[in-house]
Formats: structure tokens, C-alpha cells, sequence
């Protein structure tokens, strides 16, 4: 039985992931956010029960005197809650990037491996752009990402660069399941099938990003490279930045999922790709400049493992910023609102 029900479990989060984080919505016409205002004193105005159960007449509301503080739309680090619906929409007189897809040879694997990428609009040789990677979900691959019109990836990148508030940079999103042969090794919840996830940092420095460097016209190096991940991704971009913490410029992990370090949750026991002492870098290390780590706060997949990243990185003296995302779920909002804050802070040419 428990077994029929960690299928149904495997399977339902298949669906949901493979897509990496759509929300099963068809795409909706965006409109502009509505602002919720608090309530002044931030006290809902519940009337109090009498203890004689005859009802009191309420006290009335005070009127505000003074305008009501507005809901503060971003944080004490710069982080807005949620991605503004205006940067999700088809804007006209903009051009949106698309998908390519390409392939690279794994010296971990022995075999090639796909990878799909965004570039920028009249993209030229002459000129060198940053390069972010982006991880997939559990189950996905290089088209996760591509595969999911409603993540609005595209139009996120190509409004905030028309609106000058991102530089051009190449997107590469690639497959991160680095086994050998995938017919033989499945993705899945067991110990044995994180194994390839848990080597795709390392193919990641050593293969993929070569390959990138190579192909296209990129700025090589720290100065020029960001990593950022959902979920099964944003555990194995924190597990790469603890590996090469010198290699990111920015770093953001989204709702990361559990078995960084060892842990139990619905799904399975985790062993922990490290254990939680390990979880430090060295203070003689170059670390990015940002990492974010962020999470919807109502995430139905990864719960409050995000948190406990956060907890632990304070713990072990990593700098990092940490928010929340106002209920969402594991889902393309979360996305959005990683993204979002990711894109708006990079800057690789200064
Ligand atoms: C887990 C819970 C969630 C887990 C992975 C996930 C490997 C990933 C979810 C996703 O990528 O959406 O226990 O273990």
C-alpha cells in the first residue's frame, strides 16, 4: 500500500515537475498586479465574542487620519515578493529570444548531451555576453524550461532588457541527469538515482561550460557566469556553489529541494549529497557577489527545506539572501519571482 501510494505520489509530482514548476494554467493574459492594501493598524477588525453570548455592539473603526502605509513591494535587500505581471507579457515592439537546442560531449557520461539556449537579440560575434545557467526540475531535461510557454521565461528576459534593467546575457538550460546511459539509470527517489544529479556540478565546470565558452561569444570565467536552479535545480546549483563557490558571480537557488544533507521527507530518506558541516566555504575563497535562496511559502514539494538551507547557510557564515514568496506553490510564480529578483541584480560588466 505504502508503495502504491509513493507511486501515485512519484507520479503526480512527475507531472507537475517535468514541466518545471508550471502551474497546469493555461496561459493567462496578464494584467497589471493588483496592490493589496494592509490594513492599518495590520489587526483584522474581528468583533470580540461576548462572554455572556449576547452579541456587543462592535466598537466602530477608527477612521485612518493619516494615509495607510502602501504593501512594501520589495524588501530590505531589494527583493520584490512576486514578479510584476507587466515583465510577463508580450510587450509590443519587443523581440523575444527562443529556444535552440545543442549538444555537448560529457567526459562523465561518455556520451553527448543536450542543452537548450536562449540568445540574446542580434547576437554577434562581436561583441561577448554573460552566460546564466538555469536548472531544471526532477524528471526534466534541457526542454523543461523551453517546454513551458507559461513559465514566460522569454518574455521575463526580453522585457526587463528592453526596459534596461538587465543586461544581454545567453540562457543555457541544461539536462541535468548526468548518467551514463538513462535506460539503464532513472531518475527517481532513491539514493542511487540522485547519484547522476550529483554529478552534473562537476560535469557542469568541467564540460558544459567549456563547451559554452567555446561555441558562443561569452565573458569566460567568474566575472561572467551566474547559475540558477528550480527545485531538483536549486539544490544542485547550492550543491555547485559549495564545490566552486569561485566560478558564480550570482548564484539563486528556488525552492531548493531537500538532500543537500542528509534529511527525511515524503518522498524519501535522503543520505545528503554533503553533510552539514561541509556546508562552508572558505574564507580565503572568492564567494558571487549575490546568492539568493528563495521559496514560495506555500510549497506543497519541498516544504520548509528551503528554510532550513537558509538556517544552515546562517549557521555556517555564508552570506546569502533569503525571502519568501507570498502563497505560492511549487509552481511558475516561485519561478518568476526568482528569476525576477536573479535578473534585476546581475551585473557582469561593471
Ligand atoms: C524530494 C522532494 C522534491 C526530492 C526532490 C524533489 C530528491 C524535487 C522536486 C522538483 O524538482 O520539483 O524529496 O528528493
Amino acid at each position: 500500500m505504502k508503495r502504491i501510494i509513493t507511486l501515485v505520489g512519484v507520479v503526480a509530482l512527475a507531472a507537475a515537475c517535468v514541466g518545471c514548476g508550471s502551474n497546469g494554467e493555461e496561459a493567462p493574459t496578464p494584467t497589471p498586479e493588483a496592490t493589496v492594501m494592509p490594513s492599518p493598524t495590520g489587526a483584522e477588525n474581528t468583533p470580540m465574542p461576548s462572554p455572556t453570548g449576547i452579541p456587543e455592539t462592535p466598537t466602530p473603526t477608527e477612521v485612518p487620519t493619516s494615509t495607510p502605509t502602501p504593501t512594501p513591494e520589495v524588501d530590505e535587500n531589494g527583493m520584490y515578493a512576486k514578479c510584476p505581471m507587466t515583465y510577463l507579457a508580450k510587450r509590443d515592439g519587443v523581440t523575444y529570444g527562443k529556444y535552440e537546442h545543442g549538444t555537448y560531449y560529457s567526459e562523465y557520461c561518455g556520451r553527448e548531451r543536450g542543452y537548450t539556449v536562449i540568445l540574446p537579440n542580434g547576437y554577434t560575434t562581436e561583441k561577448k555576453y554573460p552566460v546564466i545557467y538555469l536548472l531544471h526540475g526532477i524528471f526534466g531535461d534541457e526542454n523543461s524550461f523551453a517546454g513551458d510557454a507559461t513559465n514566460r521565461i522569454p518574455e521575463l528576459i526580453g522585457n526587463l532588457v528592453s526596459d534596461g534593467l538587465c543586461e544581454e546575457f545567453i540562457l543555457v538550460c541544461p539536462a541535468m541527469f548526468a548518467a551514463s546511459d538513462e535506460t539503464v539509470q532513472a531518475p527517481g527517489f532513491t539514493g542511487e538515482a540522485m547519484v547522476p544529479y550529483d554529478r552534473f556540478p562537476k560535469e557542469l565546470v568541467d564540460c558544459l561550460i567549456p563547451h559554452i565558452d567555446a561555441t558562443y561569444s561569452t565573458i569566460t570565467g567568474r566575472e561572467g557566469t551566474a547559475i540558477a536552479g528550480f527545485s531538483m535545480g536549486g539544490r544542485e546549483t547550492l550543491y555547485t556553489l559549495l564545490q566552486y563557490p569561485d566560478r558564480f558571480r550570482y548564484v539563486c537557488a528556488i525552492a531548493p529541494a531537500p538532500g543537500l544533507v542528509p534529511g527525511v521527507d515524503k518522498f524519501m530518506t535522503h543520505p545528503g549529497s554533503m553533510q552539514e558541516d561541509e556546508v562552508k566555504i572558505a574564507d580565503n575563497v572568492t564567494v558571487p557577489e549575490k546568492v539568493i535562496i528563495c521559496c514560495g511559502t506555500s510549497d506543497s514539494v519541498v516544504g520548509k527545506f528551503p528554510k532550513s538551507y537558509h538556517e544552515l547557510f546562517e549557521k555556517n557564515g555564508i552570506a546569502h539572501i533569503w525571502y519568501e514568496v507570498p502563497k505560492a506553490d511549487h509552481d511558475n510564480t516561485t519561478i518568476q519571482s526568482g528569476l525576477f529578483n536573479l535578473l534585476r541584480n546581475v551585473h557582469f560588466t561593471d
